[in-house]
């Protein structure tokens, strides 16, 4: 390994030198003085660069052996600072200039402190410093006359203004992110040299960003939709992004068909419409022409597409990737983000409603429960396997369409990651934040995947006109950790200034400086040779195994439970009932015969058509799969902690309202980290039964009851009278029970699920919270509230659950 190169200390006294010409010059200069600081510059790079007489890396350039173990590169120590000045009155210091740069360090990268504005205390100020005397009046020529030009502080104001706004991303828009830490269970060393992986206990920073794929950046957050899942880890080997969703597969196969892909969900370029939803012509025409896409839209169709909450998600790298340890020996891997409060969604019709009521409910979920200590925790589990195991699948592992299922290779927690911190600033760090597939570090790299390919070149390629051109790795939230020295330079917005004149390698003039790493501590690619097997040669084509495009989507919903069937099966028909042209349903329904026959069945009579005959398949005879169910795939296979930790329930209150029991159940709620919201038919004080005052802080108006994870109606005969009165409530009770959520009436409000048209068929069962319907007289509100929080923690019941619902 070269030494690097050791500091001088900066000199305190300037000592003299003579104005030397930049241009050409003899061998030898006679000093001007006896200090002469130019004539030891010279000589002491002449010096530096003759003590490199010629590139000794040269020869290792070539051949396959260096190129998997390329050597560090070759440098040298200078003799002083001098010779890597940019100019020799670097000493010459001031509050702006600070002082000379510090030995081999980039201040640009490390922590956010240095970037994060508080202005406490402060007056306000032009951009340029300039405290503003008045920031409420133009400057006008007379108190009624015209605005002057000449007001550079309101040109500033409104300039700025109106250049706030950034491109929006073509997909991923809407998003809402959060900071936290990843940390690592045991030394994972065996498999990967990755940082994160390398001690039991060790905590690496992360940033993640959430996401609607369609939608446009203002759309509502409960679209039918894949959510991305990305995770940027300020490891203390660089930056590595693992950019993935909140589903294992994709639509398509390879990145030529991405473009297309993304034109067909989006709004359709005639008139702009539908906003944030595949419910249309064109996406349906286009994915019912890529029978690849049928175990994605399995997937797209199914709870997952809706879910309550980013904490209640899995995520999946989707692709194939590799791990590489120190001696180079890689394995494939898959990785995988399980929710720790287990996975929970939505459905459909409360979701249509959220969107309308509360479009950032994703956002503000996230938000709310971080600030309230409740952070969102995920276990990453890899799956990992072997070349040779993954020649013997049924399937390809490159082919971004396909799970590997967990029964065929188990999956394997290696750490947690917990989201505990809230960005300061929206646009500074989850807007600016810049993703992209190709940022890995040593110890990750990539399958052949086609797809993964695509994804290497595009996300680098789309931050350069999202962010305005190539300096993005500089914004502070894109930053590393670690150093960043190369010889990169220029591009809009530089923030870095580097010292001295070189910007290029091999040199000899900043004594090979910043010299390559060399295989012991830098990025190598793993060679993965590929067998000569098949014949090789330059060709657009796919393999054999890509062909078979159904095999998984039948796994995949013959492992669902039969609620979870019947939602598939619900949302294909909303989604083709939206399509305009006959043909295209059909098309659908066609293909789907192949998956599933009682799915096609189910979809076809939900659309009032015939059974079309089963699209004709591009592979006749697959291979036997090794996993014919997969309990795993169910939404409802993790169910989480059992805790309630975020949850929201709407307790109803209003004038002479039995408040003991709401009081005790609030409390009840917030001791486990869930909300108890008061909602009254209006908000503010109101008097209670016992002679109190109750404030509401929510009205029926202002958060309508699909808002809400559970419900409480409460004793008190004056208030349960008011509540009838109110249209809202049965609207508020009806949305409760259609959407199985969790509802307990105390004493005199049974009258109000009987208002709302609610059956109220008094068993054991009810009463004991089984199917999430909590009816108790007065006097038994504690066993009320114990079944209630049980019941609540079950999430949904949707035994109750009508299609369609009550009349
Ligand atoms: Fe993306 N994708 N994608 N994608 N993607 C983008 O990059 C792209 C794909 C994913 O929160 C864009 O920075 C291509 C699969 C997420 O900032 C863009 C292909 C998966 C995010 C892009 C894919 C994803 C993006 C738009 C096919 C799951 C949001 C803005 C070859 C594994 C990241 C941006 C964030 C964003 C391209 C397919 C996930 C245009 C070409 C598969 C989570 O570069």
């Amino acid at each position: 390994m070269p030494k690097m190169p050791k500091a001088t200390p900066p000199k305190k006294t300037a000592a003299k030198s003579a104005a030397r010409q930049t241009d050409s010059g003899p061998a030898h200069v006679a000093p001007v003085a006896p200090d002469d600081l130019a004539v030891r510059k010279m000589a002491e790079t002449q010096a530096m660069v003759a003590a490199m007489p010629y590139n000794e890396n040269k020869a290792e350039e070539h051949g396959f052996d260096n190129g998997v173990n390329p050597p560090p590169g070759h440098a040298v120590e200078p003799p002083s600072r001098f010779v890597g000045a940019s100019t020799l009155s670097e000493e010459n210091s001031s509050d702006k200039v600070g002082t000379a740069a510090l030995d081999g360090l980039n201040a640009t990268t490390e922590s956010l402190d240095r970037v994060r504005v508080d202005s406490t205390g402060r007056t306000l100020t032009t951009n340029q410093g300039v405290a503003v005397s008045d920031n409420q009046n133009s400057l006008k020529y007379g108190v009624r006359g015209p605005v002057l030009l000449e007001d550079f502080v309101l040109r500033e104001k409104i300039t700025h203004f109106d250049h706030e706004r950034i491109p929006e991303r073509i997909v991923h828009a809407r998003g809402s992110g959060a900071h936290g830490f990843f940390e690592c269970y045991q030394p994972l060393t065996h498999l990967t040299k990755a940082a994160p992986f390398r001690e039991a206990g060790k905590r690496t920073p992360v940033f993640v960003r959430f996401s609607t794929v369609a939608g446009e950046r203002g759309s509502k957050d409960t679209a039918r939709d894949v959510r991305g899942f990305a995770v940027k880890f300020y490891s203390d080997e660089g930056n590595w992004d693992l950019v993935g969703n909140n589903m294992p597969v994709f639509f398509i196969q390879d990145a030529m068909k991405f473009p297309d892909l993304v034109h067909a969900v989006k709004p359709e370029p005639h008139h702009q419409m539908p906003q944030a939803a595949s419910a249309h012509d064109t996406f349906w025409d286009f994915v019912s022409l890529m029978p690849e896409s049928t175990h994605m839209l399995m997937w797209v169709m199914s709870d997952r597409a809706i879910p309550r909450s980013f904490a209640t998600m899995q995520g999946f790298g989707v692709h194939t990737f590799r791990l590489v340890n120190e001696q180079g020996d890689s394995v494939f891997c898959k990785f995988h983000w399980s929710p720790v409060a287990g996975t929970h969604s939505l459905v459909w019709d409360e979701a249509v409603k959220i969107s309308g009521a509360d479009p950032d409910y994703h956002r503000r979920d996230l938000w709310e429960r971080i600030e309230a200590g409740n952070h969102p925790e995920y276990e990453l589990g890899l799956q990992v396997f072997t070349e040779e195991q993954a020649e013997r699948f049924s399937f390809d592992i490159l082919d971004a369409t396909k799970i590997v299922p967990e029964e065929l290779v188990p999956i394997t927690p290696v750490g947690r990651m917990v989201l505990n911190r809230n960005p300061d600033n929206f646009f500074a760090e989850t807007e600016q934040v810049a993703f992209c597939t190709a940022q890995v570090i040593p110890g990750i790299d990539f399958s052949n995947d086609p797809l993964l390919a695509g994804r290497i070149h595009s996300y680098a390629d789309t931050q350069i006109s999202r962010l305005g051109g190539p300096n993005f790795h500089e914004l502070p939230i894109n930053a590393p950790l670690v150093q960043v020295h190369n010889n990169q330079r220029d591009g809009m917005h530089r923030q870095a200034i580097h010292r001295g004149r070189v910007s290029y390698e091999p040199n000899s003039l900043a004594g090979g400086c910043p010299f390559q790493a060399g295989a012991a501590q830098g990025f190598v690619t793993v060679p993965a040779r590929i067998r000569a097997e098949e014949e090789q040669g330059k060709v657009r084509a796919k393999p054999e195994k890509f062909a078979d495009h159904y095999t998984q989507a039948r796994l995949f919903y013959e492992s669902q439970t039969p609620v979870e069937q019947s939602h598939i099966a619900n949302a294909f028909r909303f989604e083709l009932s939206k399509v305009t042209v006959p043909a295209i349903r059909e098309r659908m329904v066609a293909s789907l015969r192949n998956a599933s026959e009682a799915l096609a069945k189910k979809v076809a009579d939900g659309l009032g058509m015939q059974l079309p005959a089963p699209l004709p398949r591009a592979l006749p005879d697959p291979q036997k799969p090794e996993v014919m169910k997969s309990p795993a795939l169910s939404l409802l296979f993790r169910p989480g902690d059992g805790s309630i930790k975020g949850r929201k329930v709407a307790l109803l209150v209003a004038p002479g309202v039995a408040s003991e029991a709401i009081e005790r159940l609030q409390a009840a709620l917030a001791e486990r980290g869930a909300v108890g919201r008061l909602v009254g038919p209006r908000i503010g004080p109101m008097p209670t039964a016992g002679g109190d005052t109750i404030e509401a802080d929510a009205s029926l108006e202002n958060e309508p009851g699909f808002l809400f994870d559970g419900l409480v109606l409460p004793d008190g005969d004056e208030a349960v009278a008011a509540l009838a009165q109110d249209g809202h409530t049965a609207e508020f009770i009806r949305d409760q029970f259609r959407h199985c959520k969790t509802i307990l009436v105390l004493g005199a409000s049974r009258l109000l699920l009987t208002h709302a048209g609610v059956p109220l068929a008094m068993d054991k069962s009810l009463a004991q919270g089984g199917t999430g319907l909590v009816v108790v007289d007065g006097g038994q509100e504690e066993a009320g509230i114990t079944a209630f929080l049980q019941a609540l923690a079950k999430h949904r019941h949707f035994g109750r659950e009508m299609d369609p619902p009550l009349a």
